[in-house]
């Protein structure tokens, strides 16, 4: 396989002007017919080049230009294009191919899902559909007709607004058609026995809009969550963007088998049904709040990727980076501002710092690609995100919304790329963001060490910043970043200082952001009595590593005084960050193990603080994760790591067994009590009732057994019981445990998603013997090889979410993955690809470790017959 180059990008010789498609379903074969106005790209010249439309896996059955049959010596078929040569400048090409979705168990182009037809196109699946200009840059309007059996297939949906319908015999048909020229990854087509809630919102220009979320009939009670959270959507998009929907109408379809999240097709969203349905006895709070924030990042889709698109598949993170950005801000109006910057800033440090540090790392616009699914990353879209956040903290607010606005103006209904993007912000605010760029460009997570100095007689406090950035794949050496550090300066007692630069005439504010640019750059403050605390990276105001020498004095006053609720919470992390350090070195040198009272005394003051709001109470008691002690570790000792927080964990329980139980059964009987609801502070309450609980289990107390069997029993909603099942099965009440389990998967053996949380909670145990356990799962009933939910569920779970056991010392987790891997390649190589992770990140461990995983990695690689998508992530990690 080869590696497509940014650097070689070509605008089309030819557009598409219009598409014209005709959808013949049938259960063994499926004809699509393709009627293409095709025209010769004007500005690159006026000679008449081939015309190389894509295409893979395609039964080409006829071709005709302008109503004229070809003969097959006028034109080449290969396995991934199919040439011929235009003879005027402008012409109707119509193809008719025959394809395969009941055999398509990639899930990519037209497939089966259960017993319905559905879609995915991005990025290249369409030229599974038919022969095409499968890229970005060609925009067409199209018109879609959708032929089925009138019984099994009652509803044919495709993009835009249904236009004609009819039956003929057994058989009937729609016809749709999208006004708005999009590429053809934006492509949809849905045809099954689906049933639908309906409702309608009226746009800011008061026009009315009808939704319909469309799911197998037994999901009907499941979609309220979801239609609420598109109509939350929808304003939310017109009050803080001014962006107005454009259709007449929106459709969002739940599919079992899915690969992805969900897709933004123009005006029919084709959704995973875990990103779908929710109800407060099948979903947790975490997967309603998924549920809203993903309906919302597609819905935002349509005018951050549709309306205006991307160029080429190197500019993904134009339209996800500023996407995610959208539904993170919108998640953190709905919710808790602060609780949804500390999940999402450990979800980056967690994964996208892993990523960066790896075989894998890329800029979020990467310069090069053998399979472009394997970037769809952590890097595009999150780090992406924080690269649009770091435009908005820079420019402000105000200044940020001109520049999109600018950019939507400007580029409505074009294909664009990322310094598009970067130039409407630059016009809008009269802005020099050429430094600012080198985000896109160079990979790796930059290091930022902070010193201060402060000198008493001129008042004048002094803080140095000094950036680096470590080499990454293909980059050696990088240039400074543009860094916003958004800060402020705390008194002895607490009291937020004013701000005046050396050389400027008055304070400006009590926070301020400073744009960090050179390697080494300094930042003096003038009046500044007594020696400050200072309050850095407020919010995380920039994707970085940073390094400050606080002392744990410092720390405990950052918890109490920062007004910046992010950074209370982050002192608190640092504080835990260094007890865990002085515990793993302690495992490592072989000592015995002692607790340190200083956090234990910490957590019984958040305890006792009843002004304290209960999720961020919740955060701050959770312990870094073993994955984020891996991610910061030289060399990550899996099982120093493992037994230095689990002692950690145990030691608070016991010390805090009073406080936290009193609190716990305090907010169990408030649970009780009310009736569910997915709002801001019932989902606190259940987050904090989560975390009490799973620390009181860890002291094997019959009181606590026999409360978490009875919320595990009794409990109202999936999260409180979901959350004493995984109690149970982490802990060593072998009988409770095994009861619960059965009497959980009897309930909710018909719930496929419901089935997808046992498997990961067991997935997930600490228990000994989860490795074999996974295997046998593997032949239960509700599993399947061939649903992507499953394979997360229960491999992604115990390969990606269980280190201890993953990394195991005889090496049968690596061996257990890449046994999988394998298997998977031929079946769906992105999910394939996707699960390969854990072992791309060799590197972080010691040599014997090293040595297995490579072993493994080589093993697949030797395996044959291996996918472009499997093929990239081996060998990359490999070289
Ligand atoms: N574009 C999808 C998304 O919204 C992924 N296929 O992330
Ligand atoms: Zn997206």
């Amino acid at each position: 396989p080869v590696a497509v180059q940014l650097k070689d990008y070509q605008a089309p010789d030819y557009f598409i002007e219009r598409t014209v498609l005709d959808f013949d379903l049938y259960d063994d074969h499926s004809t699509v017919t393709a009627e293409l106005t095709v025209l010769r790209n004007s500005d690159k010249g006026s000679d008449l080049p081939p015309l190389v439309l894509d295409g893979q896996e395609l039964e080409l059955l006829s071709v005709s230009i302008d109503g004229q049959e070809l003969p097959s010596s006028a034109y080449q078929v290969s396995d991934n294009h199919l040439t011929l040569q235009p003879q005027t400048k402008r012409f109707v090409l119509r193809t008719q191919v025959r394809i395969h979705p009941e055999s398509n168990t990639a899930l990519e182009g037209l497939y089966r899902s259960g017993k319905m037809f559905c879609t995915q196109c991005e990025a290249e699946g369409f030229r599974k559909i038919t022969y095409y200009l499968d890229r970005p840059d060609v925009m067409s309007a199209f018109t879609t007709t959708v032929r089925a059996d009138k019984q099994r297939f009652p509803v044919l949906l495709s993009n835009g607004n249904p236009v004609a319908q009819g039956e003929e015999g057994a058989r009937h048909w729609a016809t749709w058609e999208d006004p708005f020229k999009k590429p053809a990854y934006l492509f949809a087509l849905v045809a099954g026995d689906l049933w639908c809630v309906e409702d309608s919102f009226t746009t800011m220009s008061q026009r009315e809009v009808a939704l319909r979320i469309y799911v197998e009939p037994e999901n009907l009670g499941k979609v309220q969550h979801a239609m609420d959270s598109l109509k939350k959507s929808m304003k939310w998009d017109e009050e803080v963007y001014g962006r107005e929907y454009d259709l007449d109408i929106f459709m969002i379809v739940a599919v079992s088998d899915f690969n992805m999240g969900a897709m933004e097709n123009k005006g029919l969203n084709i959704f995973n049904s875990s990103c779908v349905l929710a109800s407060p006895e099948t979903a947790t709070d975490a997967a309603h709040q998924r549920v809203e924030a993903v309906v919302a990042h597609e819905y935002f889709h349509n005018w951050s990727g549709n309306r205006v698109t991307c160029r080429d598949w190197f500019q993904l993170s134009l339209k996800e980076g500023f996407t995610v950005f959208r539904d993170a801000e919108f998640s953190a109006d709905m919710n808790s501002r602060t609780v949804k910057r500390i999940e999402d800033v450990v979800f980056l440090r967690t994964n996208q710092f892993a990523e960066d540090a790896g075989p894998m790392a890329h800029p979020i616009r990467p310069d090069s690609y053998i399979e472009i699914s394997n970037f769809y990353t952590l890097t595009v879209y999150e780090k992406g995100s924080e690269v649009v956040r770091m435009l908005r903290t820079l420019l402000g607010a105000d200044g940020f919304r001109k520049g999109s606005d600018l950019y939507f103006e400007r580029h409505d209904g074009q294909a664009v790329t990322c310094d598009d993007f970067i130039k409407a912000m630059e016009d809008a605010n009269g802005a020099d963001l050429s430094q600012f760029k080198r985000w896109y460009s160079q990979a790796g997570t930059p290091r930022l060490a902070v010193s201060s100095y402060y000198d008493k007689a001129s008042a004048e406090y002094t803080l140095t910043f000094q950036q680096s950035c470590p080499a990454t794949p293909g980059q050696s050496e990088k240039l400074p970043f543009v860094i916003p550090v958004q800060m402020a300066l705390l008194s002895a007692d607490g009291e937020h200082l004013p701000l005046q630069l050396k050389g400027e005439d008055s304070a400006q504010g009590c926070e301020r952001v400073l744009a960090v640019s050179e390697a080494e750059q300094s930042f003096t403050f003038v009046g500044i009595e007594a020696e400050p605390l200072p309050s850095l990276l407020r919010s995380f105001s920039a994707p970085v590593k940073m390094s400050v020498e606080y002392s744990r004095e410092q720390l405990l006053a950052l918890m109490q005084h920062d007004s910046d609720g992010f950074n209370r919470w982050e002192a608190a992390q640092q504080l835990q960050l260094a007890i865990l350090n002085g515990l793993i070195a302690a495992v490592q040198a072989g000592k015995t193990l002692k607790s340190d009272p200083q956090l234990a005394e910490v957590f019984a003051g958040l305890l006792a603080d009843s002004s304290l709001d209960q999720a961020m109470l919740a955060e701050m008691l959770s312990l870094p994760s073993e994955a984020l002690l891996a991610e910061l570790a030289e060399v990550a000792d899996v099982e120093a790591i493992h037994q230095a927080r689990e002692f950690l964990r145990k030691a608070l329980a016991q010390a805090l067994y009073a406080p936290m139980w009193q609190r716990y059964q305090a907010l169990r009987a408030q649970s009780r009590e009310q009736a569910y609801a997915a709002d801001a502070e019932q989902i606190a309450r259940r987050s904090l009732q989560g975390k009490l609980l799973a620390y009181l289990m860890l002291t094997e107390k019959t009181e606590v057994k026999a409360a978490c069997v009875e919320q595990f029993e009794q409990a109202h909603n999936m999260t409180e019981r979901l959350n004493a099942l995984a109690c149970l099965v982490n802990s060593s009440f072998a009988a409770e445990k095994a009861q619960a389990l059965a009497q959980f998967a009897e309930h909710f053996k018909d719930d496929a998603l419901v089935m997808d949380q046992w498997f990961s909670v067991q997935a997930g145990s600490v228990c000994p013997g989860t490795l074999n356990q996974v295997k046998a799962l593997m032949q239960h009933p509700a599993f399947s090889f061939k649903n992507p939910n499953k394979i997360r569920a229960l491999i992604g779970g115990f390969c990606a979410q269980n280190p201890i056991h993953f990394h195991a010392a005889d090496g049968e987790g690596y061996r257990f993955l890449a046994d999988q891997v394998i298997a998977l390649n031929a079946l769906n190589p992105q999910i394939a690809s996707r699960l390969l992770t854990p072992l791309t990140r060799w590197r972080k461990y010691a040599p014997a470790r090293q040595a297995q995983m490579r072993a493994e990695l080589e093993r697949i690689r030797a395996s044959g017959g291996l996918s472009k998508d499997v093929f990239e992530v081996v060998s990359k990690s490999l070289a």
